[in-house]
């Protein structure tokens, strides 16, 4: 039985108090998770077909290439039926390639995306209920930080966190939440989760920086965002985009900076803020690692790597782990 998603939109309040304590702080910040609101969704599809923006394509190869590889882990870990659990599914592309093989091959299973989207979640439930009418599947729009602790203790689990979104986090923030995510498995459990690997800097530093300033307009929602849903009245024109990659910590980060000295009111916060000329609102990381940082990162949190699949090229692995 397929489910609506239950788009459980977290109101405004959450978004107002984020926006308060970033802009109240020093330096300021935004969370890059309010990206993805309707607009920045569409924005985000535009960027996966840039030909600056490698990842999605890469791991799209990699799920094409190697399915059979990697619903042979799947099934290694038992027969018994099992929760397919997608953190942060997005629109489901590379996923739709894994479903319908196991589907095909007749495997038991339950899928449940979970995306901070509401409105990406309730697409892609109507799009698997015309593609897999059979398919038991549940959606669930929500913050995934909040959700790992309400999976049922008792079921084999197959969690995908793909996309690498895992690059979002800095490297202690990601190791804690894979902590969190080893807590809620069980032994013999699975995880399979994509990590954009360090490269040519200027290769990386292109894709958050593409020509036709795409990712520029997806930075920018986000003051957007903030005139649309809080009564902001912020210029987005007043305000650069700007991503820089650091090699060391292999961190990209984007930045927004104000090109002048300016001031913007926020009526949902009853407040006005004042921005000095080129001062800078950090919005995002994106994180790339060496595949020793993959391997420590699965290590010190309980995990081991039972196989790393590559695209031809290894600018991207999807690492399948079992706890
Ligand atoms: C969806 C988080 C993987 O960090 O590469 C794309 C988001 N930001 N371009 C990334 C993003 C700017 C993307 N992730």
């Amino acid at each position: 039985m397929a489910s609506a998603a239950q788009a459980v939109k977290k109101g405004t309040a959450e978004f107002a108090k984020d926006v308060l304590a970033g802009l109240s702080s020093s330096p300021r910040y935004l969370s890059s998770k309010y990206f993805y609101d309707e607009k920045g969704d569409a924005i985000f599809r535009q960027i996966m077909q840039l030909d600056e923006y490698y990842l999605t394509r890469c791991e799209l190869e990699i799920f094409q290439r190697q399915t059979g590889e990697l619903n042979l882990l799947l099934s290694e870990a038992g027969s018994q039926p099992f929760q397919l659990i997608e953190l942060g599914a997005g629109d489901g592309s590379k996923t739709k390639v894994l479903i319908r093989e196991l589907l095909r091959k007749g495997a038991s299973f339950k899928y449940v995306p979970i995306d901070i989207s509401a409105h990406a979640v309730e697409e892609l439930m109507s799009s698997l209920r015309t593609e897999f009418p059979s398919l038991d599947a549940e959606g669930i729009a929500d913050d995934y930080f909040e959700v790992l602790n309400l999976f049922d203790h008792h079921s084999r689990k197959v969690v995908l966190f793909m996309g690498a979104n895992i690059g979002n986090y800095r490297y202690d923030e990601a190791s804690r939440f894979i902590k969190k995510i080893a807590d809620a498995l069980n032994p013999g459990d699975i995880l399979v989760i994509g990590f954009d690997l360090k490269k040519d800097p200027a290769r990386i530093l292109a894709a958050y920086n593409d020509k036709k300033g795409v990712t520029r307009n997806f930075n920018l929602n986000l003051l957007e965002r903030i005139n649309r849903e809080l009564g902001g009245n912020f210029d987005p024109g007043k305000f650069i985009h700007y991503p820089l990659y650091d090699p060391v910590s292999g961190e990209a980060r984007s930045y927004i900076i104000s090109a002048c000295d300016q001031q913007v009111r926020i009526d949902a916060l009853d407040m006005s803020f004042q921005f000095s000329q080129w001062e800078p609102i950090h919005t995002e990381v994106s994180k790339k690692y060496s595949l020793q940082e993959v391997r420590q990162l699965a290590e010190e949190n309980g995990f081991s790597v039972k196989k790393n699949l590559f695209d031809e090229k290894e600018n991207f692995v999807d690492s399948v782990w079992t706890k």
